[in-house]
């Protein structure tokens, strides 16, 4: 067993989710997945919090590796004060309900200038009041915390959690006491080489709390998941769970009102019901052009599950990628969950994110984003699902991850699991993409086809991608791409980012002769192309990099290529908008942002994005 993120405490506490680690054949299946658990009643635990650093991990172990000191064990739940003016012997070194404010959620970067580059393990607490009379289940639960999560409550641990961009929740009902109760939470923001994602990437890592924290109630048996959809062929399906004493031979019913749609049914002795059923002839089809979404309700017992959920198929045939039956193509862009402003804190608001995908489905005449290269929050996807926006979810498989780590594959998979368990409801979900870039070994093989598998084991309606690296030679005049990478067989759809003409020294008027020799018989998506632009940099006569008249004009090039590959189907270009990245650092250009952005960090169009405005434009009215 390798180190793990949490040294000494974490050997004491129970998993968080998943316990016990799962068996290498089996799809994780983490828990408690609470499926819209936005939508049930709740206290927000947004607001503010105390913080305070620990770059030693002084509250995780002490220096020789054992148990923290006394003075040193932020989750304990003693007036610091008063303890110390009691008696002299006393010593503590934090004093949480003293120290400094923050507003959560948000990453802690942007929240004081001296956290700026704080990257490490960080304490917050904050009290709130436990209804009164309580009844049934309490779970605390967690939008996301970056990256490594462990949770006290009253004094007493609670759980961890690892992974920085999926939900998580414990149960709390016998640890809640009556009036103020104290909770205490350490996020540790730093990558290892065993982490997923690894400490190199190009983005801001924005630790902290950045989704809300909310403390939910349900009945003491109540649906923790239900997963509504069309299957391949066409039919309506379902699948519930129940948690709780009653959860075994439980009458279950699910309803969609507005179809007509009324089914009863009972529980095995594991509290699943699975019912699959005639669409209703009234049904409308979710798409981009009429993104309809119904009210769907599910009953057991004392609860009452609902969710909005739009219903279609996605489906691949030969090269095609076919919605609801019909050929579609993919007018996309890729996205950071970072939200506009000169000081982005990663907190997407449903105002945030409305800002970035309405520039994408009207701006941009789009029908699909990339939520590049993480689960984007709840919001983004929820959003999605009402604009008509299709939707290419990805996990955080980025570039050089520890392939033979069975501890970084596990990571992985929970991640995944726990990202198809939030979304499957979600009809702009079209594809679960398994990784980015990275580079073939026999043990990265393993690795994400294990990844490939789960997918399918969970989520057999959807279209499984990564995006892959090519290979490069030179043609006569021309370059020759080759996609030879073996994962292309376990995939649904192939990949690809491409960056001539901007890491490479190409001239752009000649990308149109490139060859790309990829199979035939799949659906490509150029998952990304990009170069950076400064908004406001202008460069007419020169048109040098940086500036928006070669942005404009590599877009021209490039979409003038990719009219060249037969099997091309879609496209999310190299970035909505410019992102935090501490990789970038021309003081000309960039201090500290990937420029690829078609509009800046403050929302100004570039050149650029009218250019792939006019080209999707002109598809759209094709198609
Ligand atoms: C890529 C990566 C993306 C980078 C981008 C760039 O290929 O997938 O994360 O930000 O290139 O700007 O170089």
């Amino acid at each position: 067993m390798g180190r793990t993120m949490w040294g000494y405490a974490a050997a004491g506490m129970m998993l968080a989710t998943g316990a016990p680690l799962y068996a290498q054949d089996a799809a994780p299946r983490p828990g408690p997945v609470l499926a819209a658990a936005d939508l049930r009643d709740g206290t927000d635990l947004s607001g503010p919090w105390h913080y305070s650093i620990d770059p030693f991990r002084s509250g995780i172990s002490g220096f020789h590796g054992g148990m923290p000191d006394s003075g040193q064990q932020r989750w304990k739940d003693v007036d610091v004060r008063a303890e110390m003016a009691k008696d002299s012997r006393v010593l503590y070194e934090f004093d949480l309900p003293h120290s400094p404010l923050t507003s959560l959620p948000s990453s802690w970067l942007t929240q004081a200038p001296e956290l700026r580059h704080y990257d490490g393990l960080m304490w917050y607490q904050r009290t709130f009041t436990a209804p009164a009379v309580r009844k049934g289940r309490y779970f605390l639960r967690f939008g996301a915390a970056n990256y490594a999560t462990i949770v006290y409550l009253n004094g007493k641990p609670v759980g961890k959690h690892e992974g920085g961009f999926t939900p998580f929740a414990f149960d709390v009902t016998g640890l809640l006491r009556d009036g103020q109760n104290q909770v205490t939470v350490g996020v540790d923001s730093q990558a290892t080489e065993a982490t997923v994602p690894p400490p190199v990437t190009d983005w801001e890592n924005y630790g902290g709390i950045t989704r809300p924290v909310r403390l939910i109630q349900t009945p003491d048996t109540y649906v923790d998941d239900a997963w509504v959809r069309l299957t391949r062929d066409g039919k309506m399906a379902v699948d519930v769970h129940l948690d709780g004493p009653q959860a075994a031979n439980q009458p279950v019913r699910l309803r969609i009102a507005e179809l007509g749609l009324d089914r009863a049914g009972i529980t095995d002795a594991k509290g699943d019901w699975r019912a699959t059923m005639a669409a209703p002839r009234a049904l409308v089809r979710w798409s981009p052009g009429r993104p309809r979404l119904y009210d769907v309700a599910v009953t057991a017992g004392e609860d009452q599950w609902h969710d909005r959920i739009g219903f279609r198929t996605i489906e691949r045939r030969g090269a095609d990628i076919l919605l609801n039956g019909k050929p579609i193509f993919l007018r996309g862009i890729s996205m950071h969950e970072e939200e506009l402003g000169v000081d982005p804190t990663r907190a997407m608001t449903p105002a945030a994110s409305r800002a970035l995908l309405s520039e994408i489905k009207d701006g941009l005449h789009g029908n699909f984003v990339r939520l590049a290269h993480y689960p984007h929050s709840d919001v983004t996807v929820r959003l999605a699902d009402e604009l008509g926006l299709i939707v290419w979810s990805e996990v955080p498989v980025y570039w050089r991850v520890a392939w033979s780590n069975p501890d970084t594959l596990n990571r992985a998979r929970t991640m995944l699991a726990e990202n198809i368990l939030r979304d499957r409801n979600r009809a702009s979900i079209a594809i679960w993409s398994v990784a980015n870039e990275t580079p073939v070994t026999d043990a990265r093989n393993v690795f994400l086809r294990t990844l490939v598998g789960d997918v399918r084991r969970l989520d057999d309606t959807r279209l499984v991608s990564a995006a892959l690296l090519v290979e490069r030679g030179e043609g006569a005049d021309h370059p020759v791409m080759t996609l030879a990478d073996p994962l292309a067989d376990a995939l649904d759809v192939m990949a690809i980012n491409t960056y001539n003409g901007w890491y490479t020294q190409d001239r752009l008027t000649d990308l149109a002769r490139s060859e790309w020799r990829v199979p035939a018989d799949k659906p490509l998506i150029f998952s990304e192309f990009g170069a950076d632009a400064r908004a406001g940099f202008h460069d007419p006569a020169n048109k040098q990099k940086f500036s928006e008249e070669f942005q404009a004009d590599y877009y021209r090039a490039t979409l003038g290529m990719a009219d060249h590959v037969p099997t091309l189907r879609g496209m999310s270009p190299w970035i909505l908008k410019d992102f935090r990245s501490p990789r970038r650092q021309n003081p000309d250009f960039q201090q500290g942002w990937n420029r690829k952005g078609l509009i800046s960090e403050t929302g100004q169009r570039k050149e650029a994005f009218g250019v792939l405005s006019d080209y999707y434009g002109t598809k759209a009215g094709q198609r």
